[in-house]
């Protein structure tokens, strides 16, 4: 989520060795890359997938993952290493199971891993853990972000130097279960349907020191062309999960999947909060069930992070990749076919 200027500190792009589109690693599976530019390096922060053993179903029980290993490169198409467990579930004091899709940001000379996990109640909070490094090893604070709930943190620092944080999924990700901003452990597994009001991801800001939220959490707000609310039924266009926040030519620009339709789509506004106006599609389906992005400026281009299953043809075995993400002169995103 850098913003343009910062892209500048990225190294230069000049030793492309590996064609686009490619798994970026293949010593293990990695799912849901969160890329920052943190000291001139592209550090990538993913899932960990494993294989469980447990069956597949819609609440992604079979998504039993247990660490984060954090992985960097010097510029797009150059040698991907990685650097080990950064945070095992184990060191984790309120943790129960699934560690999901994290994301990372840096200020005040300390890096902070965000990131979702149920607790010990099968309870989805958000958790941060701090390093001096962008590799880690990362400690985890002895509770989770008060307040917090569902899944897929992402964290957008805006120029003026503000934090928010973007999160919310459906199903699994047990949005659905906070209507009403309580949770509710006898909500349909599933979202409402129909000519409703679609439920939207969360935001909130965060205190300066990075580990709170400073007041209330909001809903993005996502519009369509008329201005209204995009309806549950609109599953080519709703929010479903894996919200990302980047801002270009001061406009903001929030991006998702629309999990059962396979789609990566954006909507744009006028500030952090919103509201968002529905725009069009980033990614076609992949390969898999659904992909998980971040959006990236490096050097003097975009890049876009995503998954698929090219390596195990597995929903939960999924491995990484990165393409570039062009623009047209007014600002819109080009669709990309993977
Ligand atoms: O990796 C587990 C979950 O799958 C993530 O939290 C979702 O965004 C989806 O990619």
């Amino acid at each position: 989520q850098e913003t343009a200027t910062e892209a500048s500190t990225a190294q230069a792009d000049t030793t492309a060795k590996k064609p686009l589109s490619e798994p970026l690693i293949s010593n293990i599976y990695t799912a849901d890359p969160s890329a920052h530019v943190f000291e001139g390096k592209i550090y990538i922060y993913p899932s960990h997938d494993i294989e469980a053993g447990i069956p597949e179903n819609d609440k992604g029980d079979h998504f039993a993952m247990r660490d984060y290993h954090i992985l960097s490169l010097d510029s797009i198409g150059g040698k991907v290493t990685d650097h080990g467990v950064a945070l095992d579930i184990k060191n984790i004091p309120w943790a129960g199971r699934q560690l999901w899709a994290p994301d990372a940001a840096f200020k005040n000379g300390t890096y902070y891993l965000y990131f979702p996990v149920k607790d010990k109640q099968d309870v989805f909070r958000i958790g941060v853990a701090t390093s001096k490094s962008p590799a880690g090893p990362f400690k985890a604070e002895p509770a989770p972000i008060a307040g917090s709930f569902s899944i897929d943190p992402a964290v957008f620092t805006d120029t003026d130097g503000s934090s928010y944080m973007y999160f919310g999924g459906l199903w699994g990700g047990q949005l659905q279960r906070w209507q009403g901003g309580k949770y509710n452990p006898n909500a349909p597994e599933k979202e409402p349907n129909g000519n409703v009001p679609a439920l939207n991801a969360r935001m909130a800001k965060l205190t300066a020191d990075m580990k709170k939220f400073d007041g209330p959490v909001k809903e993005v707000v996502i519009l369509d062309e008329a201005g209204k609310p995009l309806l549950a039924s609109d599953n080519n266009r709703r929010f479903f999960e894996g919200g990302w926040l980047h801002k270009y030519n001061s406009k903001y620009y929030f991006s998702y999947s629309t999990g059962d339709t396979h789609l990566l789509v954006y909507a744009t506004g006028d500030s952090p909060a919103g509201p968002f106006t529905y725009q069009g599609v980033i990614m076609k389906p992949v390969q898999g069930w659904t992909t998980h992005h971040s959006i990236v400026p490096i050097k003097d281009k975009w890049y876009i992070f995503y998954h698929d299953t090219q390596l195990s043809g597995k929903t939960w075995l999924r491995n990484i990749k990165v393409t570039e993400m062009k623009r047209r002169a007014d600002g819109g995103i080009e669709t990309i076919v993977p």
